[in-house]
């Protein structure tokens, strides 16, 4: 309701016949106006309010980060904590450096603002290889991609800042991109995972003197991927996935590689806000997961394996049909001998 408070004042200001009219009218008056600016607000955004969760956020001082059980978040690798940022890794090559946050998510709606920093030495193009922001299964796990495990399962916005693919004319990097993990599918680095990718969008977030920020909001199964890294305050659409399943309890982490080639990779921080969403009662009552899939998009759906029938189910289907197909061979022969009988008496 702050929202509207606002708002209320705000008209109130910006007409200021209506003090000297009408009290009650003038109330009457915004009131109204207030229930149709709210209700459109919502129409336009769909969600009412949103709340920052502390627990799900990093945030400066860091408090605990890297030397206390309590803290909320783990360093791994070449992770190191600074007074105003956390970096995933130097500018030196082959280092690899995460942060994964140790709770997990049961949040329906949310929305993820990440302010990072990407700078190097080298020269554009000479530099990599990039970070992922993740919500997956696992966590604190090692591998190729962008310092994260291969076939992994959940979401990740991967900043890729290095160009592996030959055929690189279709965009410029760095390109930030959507992915979704099912645990089957590979991220294929040499074509700069345009296989997995959901939708992404070219932007120069690296060695820039403004800052650079990136906003992921997930509601009512919509994923929506907006990039601010033109110094400009305001944010600009990157992608968008609608019927975007994703499982409850999945964890926020922050990973980064370096290469042959490198950069510093740093996150400033990671804030996670609840979004409070108005739900019909069939939209209560959806489905839940358990691997992450896109609706009318088949290379995510194949990955919940058939389960096989176990020795016990299939002795029992085995005797349950043989038993079936022998009744239904005695009724046969029984209504066939009938006939037979019927047809010999006809002849007598
Ligand atoms: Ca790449």
């Amino acid at each position: 309701m702050v929202v509207t408070v606002r708002r209320l004042r705000t008209f109130w200001f910006l007409n200021p016949m209506l003090n000297f009219q009408n009290i009650r009218k003038s109330t009457c008056l915004l009131v109204t106006v207030c229930v149709l600016m709210s209700q459109s607000l919502a129409d336009d955004q769909e969600f009412m309010e949103d709340f920052l969760k502390r627990e799900y956020s990093l945030v400066k001082p860091y408090r605990g980060l890297g030397f206390s059980s309590s803290a909320q978040w783990d360093l791994m690798g070449t992770a190191v904590v600074t007074t105003d940022y956390v970096r995933l890794t130097p500018d030196q090559q082959s280092r690899q450096g995460a942060v994964w946050s140790r709770i997990p998510l049961f949040l329906q709606d949310w929305e993820l603002k990440v302010h990072f920093k990407i700078s190097g030495q080298g020269k554009k193009n000479f530099n990599g290889d990039g970070l992922a922001i993740w919500l997956t299964r696992d966590r604190m796990q090692n591998g190729p991609v962008f310092g994260n495990m291969n076939q992994f399962v959940g979401l990740a916005i991967l900043v890729d800042t290095y160009p592996n693919a030959e055929r690189s004319h279709d965009r410029a990097f760095p390109y930030i991109s959507v992915t979704l993990g099912n645990g089957t599918s590979s991220y294929d680095h040499d074509q700069d995972g345009r296989p997995t990718e959901l939708g992404g969008c070219t932007a120069m977030a690296r060695n820039t003197v403004h800052e650079t920020y990136l906003l992921v909001r997930y509601f009512k199964n919509k994923l929506t991927l907006m990039v601010d890294v033109d110094g400009k305050q305001e944010w600009k659409e990157c992608a968008e996935v609608t019927g975007l399943r994703l499982p409850k309890g999945y964890f926020f982490g922050a990973s980064s590689a370096t290469g042959d080639l490198s950069d510093n990779h740093d996150i400033i921080s990671m804030k996670l806000y609840e979004l409070t969403v108005l739900r019909t009662p069939e939209e209560e009552e959806e489905e839940q997961v358990t691997i992450p899939r896109v609706d009318n998009m088949e290379q995510f759906q194949v990955a919940v394996e058939e389960e096989g029938m176990s020795g016990v189910q299939f002795f029992f289907t085995v005797l349950f049909s043989i038993l079936g197909l022998g009744v239904l061979a005695v009724v046969g022969l029984m209504l066939y001998s009938r006939w037979k009988d019927n047809r010999r008496k006809r002849f007598y």
